[in-house]
């Protein structure tokens, strides 16, 4: 009797335990991305992370000044990497592969404009 109602017990958290693991992952899920930018000082961090925060779909940004390195969260059902790199880019700076747009580069403040070449420190 009491061993019938172990077994019992046994098996339904078994059967629970299952059914948690085979749980599928959720193609909506966040997805998180990694963009090299051109940012030089705190205010470009803080311009990027701020136009990055208003694009649909972005739930975090935080870029790191010493490698330049924006980490950006977001829903790939509401937008995708390249439309990232082009908010960088109408942003001032460059975005990977993606060059700074350059009227958004002129409205920089002179001390956050890149050097003449590229990687300039
Ligand atoms: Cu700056």
């Amino acid at each position: 009797m009491f061993r019938s109602l172990f077994l019992t017990a046994l098996t339904s958290l078994l059967l629970l335990s299952q059914s948690f693991a085979s749980t599928p992952t959720r193609d909506d899920k966040d997805k998180e991305v990694k963009i090299k930018t051109s940012a030089i000082c705190g205010m470009c961090k803080a311009r990027i992370e701020r136009n990055l925060s208003f694009e649909k779909g972005v739930k975090e940004a935080d870029l790191d000044v010493k490698t330049k390195v924006v980490t950006i969260k977001y829903n790939p059902a509401k937008t995708d990497v390249s439309k990232l790199k082009s908010v960088i880019s109408k942003t001032g700076y460059d975005a990977d592969e993606v060059v700074a747009d350059q009227a958004g580069y002129n409205k920089l403040p002179s001390c956050c404009k890149k050097g003449g070449g590229m990687d300039h420190q």
